[in-house]
Parts: C-alpha cells; sequence; structure tokens
C-alpha cells in the first residue's frame, strides 16, 4: 500500500510549540500534545503497523503463561526496517521537530522503534526509565509515544510520574514485578505528580529516558495499539555499556558503533536537522 499523498504532507508539516510547552517538557520530562496526527493518517497507519505486528509477532503462548513482562504488550522491533509505509511514519519530520526541540538539540537521530500491542485483557506495564537499557551519553533522548486509537483510562494509557528525572534509586532496575513495586514506593514519597490521563485519537506524548512511567492493564477486549519512535541527539556518543541490557542494546540497535565517538550506524540515520 502506498501512503497517500494527503498524509505524507501531513507528516512534513510542522506542529508549532509553545514556549510554555517546552518548558513544561524541560520541567516534567513528558508532554501529552493533542492534534499530532489527523485521523485519516492514523486509520492508515492503524492498519499498516498492525499488519506489520501480525507478520513479526512470534509469541503464541496465551496471556496467563506468561510473566509480567510478556503480559504487558507485543513488543516488536525496528518495523522502520522491514516496512516502507512504517518508514514514512518513523521518517516524518514532523515528529522529529517535535522531538529535537523539545530537547532543544539542532537534530535528532533514530535509536529504534517499536510496536507496543497491550493485547486485549492485556497486564500492567511495570514503572521503569527506559534509559537504564540505553548505553547513550547524555539524557537528550525522547520517546514519541503514539496510540494508533483512541486510548481511554481502562485501555492501559502511559502514565509518568513528572519530574522524577531527579531520582537516581531506581534507574538500575529492569522492567519487571521488582521495578513496579519498588519504584512504587519510591515515588509515593515524593511531591510528583501521578499522570494517569486518557489519550484522544490524534494525541501523542513524549518522554525522556530517565522519567518513570507505566502503564495499567488493558480491561477491554480490544487491542491498544501503539506506535513508538525512540530519538536520540542527533550528536549523541556512544558509552561504555554499564550492565548486560546496554551491552545488548549496543549489539542490536547500533552495532558498529564506537565508545566516545557519535553513533552514526545505518541503523542510526538523522531523521530531522534544518535543511533535511
Ligand atoms: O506502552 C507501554 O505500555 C509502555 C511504553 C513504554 O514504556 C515506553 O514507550 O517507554
Amino acid at each position: 500500500m502506498a501512503i497517500p499523498a494527503t498524509i505524507s504532507n501531513e507528516l512534513a508539516q510542522p506542529y508549532t510549540l509553545t514556549t510554555e510547552q517546552i518548558d513544561f517538557y524541560n520541567a516534567n520530562r513528558f508532554i501529552k500534545l493533542k492534534q499530532v496526527l489527523s485521523a485519516e493518517a492514523l486509520d492508515c497507519f492503524r492498519t499498516v503497523i498492525a499488519d506489520q505486528v501480525a507478520k513479526m509477532n512470534t509469541v503464541k503462548t496465551s496471556l496467563d503463561e506468561r510473566d509480567t513482562y510478556g503480559k504487558a504488550f507485543l513488543q516488536l522491533f525496528n518495523l522502520w526496517r522491514l516496512n516502507d509505509d512504517v518508514r514514512t511514519l518513523v521518517f516524518s519530520k514532523r515528529l522529529g521537530k517535535i522531538a529535537a526541540d523539545l530537547m532543544q538539540v539542532e537534530g535528532v537521530r533514530i535509536y529504534h522503534d517499536q510496536a507496543l500491542f497491550k493485547e486485549g485483557g492485556g497486564g500492567i506495564t511495570p514503572w521503569h526509565a527506559d534509559q537504564y537499557y540505553w548505553p547513550l551519553e547524555t539524557d537528550k533522548t525522547i520517546t514519541a509515544w503514539i496510540p494508533l486509537q483512541e486510548t481511554p483510562l481502562e485501555m492501559g494509557p502511559l502514565e509518568f510520574s513528572a519530574g522524577s528525572h531527579q531520582i537516581i534509586e531506581g534507574r538500575e532496575l529492569a522492567i519487571g514485578d521488582e521495578s513496579e513495586t519498588l519504584i512504587q514506593q519510591r515515588l509515593r514519597v515524593t511531591d510528583f505528580e501521578h499522570v494517569i490521563e486518557a489519550f484522544d485519537l490524534g494525541e501523542i506524548s513524549f518522554h525522556s529516558g530517565w522519567i518513570f512511567h507505566r502503564a495499567g492493564a488493558n480491561a477491554t477486549p480490544d487491542a491498544r495499539r501503539v506506535m513508538t519512535i525512540i530519538y536520540m541527539d542527533r550528536d549523541m556518543r556512544l558509552k561504555a555499556p554499564e550492565n548486560k541490557n546496554q551491552q545488548n542494546d549496543w549489539d542490536t540497535w547500533c552495532p558498529g558503533a564506537t565508545v566516545g565517538a557519535v553513533i552514526d550506524t545505518p541503523l542510526n540515520p538523522v531523521l530531522y536537522e534544518p535543511g533535511l
């Protein structure tokens, strides 16, 4: 299927951020933005991405046979490399420029993309911070979390602990039962607001690598279909891995990159910079 020109044009149009929104992101390290994508674009990408997920998915076990991580979602990576229609979304300048503007950097590269489909009846996504997994030198990282349908509370929208990037404790935890319990305990004794809100159709959130976030279970019979794009500063350098997961990420998402050098591999093209 070719993406209609109206949608490709939409994906190239800038989305204007106000100074207040950039300041909000900087203070809280997440933001929810309405009307980033049209209903037409979402209709199109919902089908394209669901078809690609169905092709790539190898999980055949029922939900009750899986652990907490396995119940949280079907997780498929780097769809952009396999499907040119998905690539059109991932390479959107509209989205890439939002990422660059929020992080206040000139340009952004892709770290990787992932589809996160929380099946009907699927479980919680435990509290965690993404950057635990990433061998990246700075915190100039941001994930666009793109629901492909309206996402009411009962479907398990992404939740944030606003401003929680300031807490160091809990950063060393991989996602799982332990991270859910320990991070929840830690956050309970802070004043950081726990933001749990539905997502309108077309609304997208952006969150940084060290903010703590989670999602509730999907109590509906329908899948919560979400596409994510993880961006990093165009000038991001690789750091020496600090745990096995970071070593695995280096091997998988930026193979050939060198510690201390800018991560400029074929898997990490620049998605937005002025003049691109
Ligand atoms: O979609 C989810 O349930 C979790 C998403 C998430 O943790 C992320 O995109 O960083």
